[in-house]
């Protein structure tokens, strides 16, 4: 109990480190929320009122805390085991920085941990992976909008105080080039008349086209073009209805200035907003299959649409079954086969409340009118009967995003991964259009490949078959479904694998007992003292050493050595026994060494007349036959 962490090995080393870490962890948190809440219980009032759910947190932190160190260390491991096997000594820096980066260990405890491996780690090469990282999420950072520019409260208030009003976006939803006028140029820190463009800085219009961040779907990108100068839009966000497009100098414009007054066109990137589009349709979809599938407590916790995927978080209390995932993807394929209009409207918020089955996220404030978002029917024929038992049966939210005009649009929809992120929150990955197609394809091929390896006969290469397909699985963007169907599939595999590995080894050990029988049987009948043989079952100790014992047995006082060898691997296996009263004190073991020499043999035993080697050059096991023949000639004449 003072060491929860369970899967680590407990090596000294390791334990003490992994343990100083948790308590120290457990110790700080835990213990600082009853002083916290004392000291600050007075001024703000509902943490007295939710101390249990804060400890509730931080102990699912906790737990998910403990389940990354535990997670860290298979990486680890299957990582320290790779460098093992190719003869190294070094654990690269990459790994040691996806330690670092994702499971959260501190450099000092992945040296420990290689110690105990045998390992040490590059940690110049830590240092390079550190600063591409770095300068990757600098490159990042600078696509998606430079440095951050925010409206903070106190700028809104400026503007608000120059009589700007909040800018009209209702232009967002045409796809046209929209006209409009600067009324206000940030920097960030201060408003400024004219920008150079030498400096990102953040645009206010009277009116723009751009979709700035907002339920849940991702801001537009595109140009701003004005009378001297072209500017790329990077980042669109709102600030108390004022929208802010953070601009930089577009690469290959002459002159490069704009003002406040300043004519200019915005120019949005609809071909990037069109695969935007079906995605967040589907979000919608996905949503209402949620509640179908799973029962009404399921809420939206916030979700964000993406060119290349989409994600949606929802309240859940455990994780959900694939089969549920399946009947959740179906649902929303059904919606895109039956070709379902979409509509949108703006509406009183009063009315839109009264519309039996719609969704809103909670703790969003939305406005008045507001825009409803229905999948089937026209939203006026719902305000004709708001509380029909009928609109429980579609999709319909307050959304104020853009859509595809026909579900169909969207032609397919895979559901990829489904866990948890947070207490009660689980969260879903999905792809739409093109990349469920793939996801689809991609798990047929699995199933092909799955299907083609149950039809393989031989243990080895099945086996081999079955790591490679397992590792492609697990690393595969299929549908969620299906990947669990794909794991039941290659259980049965690996049963089929388990029979045939036995059947295999009840046939070798009848073909190599066969194998000894027969040769020390014409031993006997030559009048030769002892036998020496080879047999024919690969590296199968277990045969080869029943085929020793069953011979011995049978035929009193007869020496017997059986060779078998693998030749892909070019190794062999080789068992000897001497009957203790054999003469002249001849020793199994003076026997067996110098006859596996040439096979750059190693042997052991002895115990019982009984003695096993392994070479690791099969290709010459004659020679070694030989050598063994001669020293039992010499021995026992
Ligand atoms: C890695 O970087 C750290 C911090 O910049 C530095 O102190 C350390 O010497 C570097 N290690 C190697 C091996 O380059
Ligand atoms: C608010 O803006 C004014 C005018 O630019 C400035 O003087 C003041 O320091 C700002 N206050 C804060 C808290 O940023
Ligand atoms: C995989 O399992 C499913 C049932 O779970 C079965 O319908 C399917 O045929 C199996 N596929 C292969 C290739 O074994
Ligand atoms: C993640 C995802 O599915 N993105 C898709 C959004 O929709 C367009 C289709 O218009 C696809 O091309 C994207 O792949």
């Amino acid at each position: 109990s003072i060491f929860p962490v369970t899967g680590i090995p407990h090596s000294s080393v390791l334990f003490s480190k992994v343990h100083l870490i948790y308590n120290y962890f457990v110790s700080c948190l835990y213990s600082l929320v009853d002083v916290f809440v004392q000291l600050m219980g007075d001024v703000f009032p509902e943490l007295k009122d939710n101390e249990k759910k804060i400890k509730d947190i931080i102990r699912d932190e906790e737990a998910s805390f403990e389940n990354t160190l535990v997670k860290g260390y298979e990486r680890f491991k299957k990582a320290a085991d790779a460098v093992k096997e190719n003869g190294g000594a070094v654990l690269s820096g990459q790994d040691a920085f996806v330690l670092w980066d994702t499971y959260g260990y501190p450099t000092d405890l992945t040296e420990v941990m290689a110690v105990d491996f045998g390992l040490s780690v590059d940690m110049e090469g830590f240092n390079v992976s550190m600063e591409e990282a770095r300068q990757k999420a600098r490159n990042a950072r600078y696509k998606a909008g430079g440095k951050s520019i925010v409206l903070d409260a106190n700028a809104t208030s400026q503007l608000h105080n120059q009589g700007l009003s909040s800018t009209n976006d209702s232009p967002k939803f045409q796809h046209e080039v929209h006209s409009s006028v600067v009324k206000a140029i940030y920097t960030g820190s201060e408003f400024i008349t004219t920008a150079s463009g030498d400096e990102d800085f953040g645009l206010v219009l009277e009116s723009t086209s751009f979709y700035a961040e907002q339920g849940g779907q991702i801001y537009d990108t595109g140009s701003i073009e004005g009378p001297s100068g072209s500017f790329a839009v990077n980042n669109v966000q709102v600030f108390a209805g004022y929208v802010l497009h953070i601009c930089s100098f577009l690469e290959g414009s002459d002159s490069r200035a704009l003002s406040v007054g300043d004519e200019v066109k915005c120019k949005v990137d609809y071909a990037r907003r069109a695969l935007i589009a079906p995605n967040h349709t589907c979000t919608h979809m996905l949503n209402f299959a949620l509640r179908k599938v799973l029962g009404d407590h399921v809420d939206q916790k916030g979700s964000i649409v993406l060119p290349e995927k989409l994600r949606f978080d929802f309240s859940h209390g455990k994780p959900v079954q694939p089969e549920d995932l399946r009947r959740i993807e179906d649902i929303v394929n059904q919606q895109i086969k039956d070709g379902l209009e979409v509509h949108a409207q703006e509406i009183k918020l009063a009315d839109a409340k009264r519309i039996n089955g719609l969704r809103a996220v909670f703790g969003e404030i939305y406005p008045d009118p507001v825009r409803v978002v229905s999948i089937g029917p026209k939203v006026e024929d719902l305000l004709a009967n708001p509380e029909s038992k009928q609109w429980l049966s579609i999709s319909t939210e307050l959304c104020g995003g853009t859509h595809i005009s026909n579900t169909r649009d969207a032609a397919a929809f895979a559901l990829i991964s489904e866990e948890g992120i947070a207490k009660g929150v689980r969260r879903i990955t999905a792809v739409t259009a093109e990349c469920a197609s793939q996801a689809i394809k991609l798990a047929q091929l699995i199933e092909t490949d799955i299907n083609e390896a149950s039809k393989l006969l031989d243990g080895a290469t099945l086996e081999k078959k079955i790591g490679s397909i397992k590792n492609t699985l697990d690393a595969a963007a299929i549908p969620a479904a299906r990947k669990a169907d794909l794991r039941g599939n290659i259980s049965k595999l690996e049963d089929q694998l388990r029979k045939a590995k036995k059947k295999m080894g009840e046939e070798n050990i009848q073909k190599a007992v066969k194998t000894a029988m027969d040769a020390a049987e014409a031993a006997v009948s030559q009048g030769k003292p002892f036998c020496v043989t080879r047999a024919d079952v690969g590296l199968d100790t277990t045969a080869v050493r029943e085929a020793v014992v069953k011979a011995m047995n049978r035929f009193k006082s007869l020496p017997v050595m059986v060779f078998s060898i693998d030749e892909s691997s070019n190794k062999a296996v080789v068992y000897a026994g001497v009957p203790p009263d054999a003469p002249n004190g001849f020793k199994v073991l003076d026997w067996l060494t110098p006859s596996i020499a040439p096979l750059k043999g190693r042997g052991g035993g002895g115990k019982n007349g009984l003695a096993q080697g392994q070479g690791s050059d099969a290709s010459r096991v004659q020679e070694a036959m030989e050598i063994a023949t001669q020293i039992a000639s010499m021995k026992l004449s």
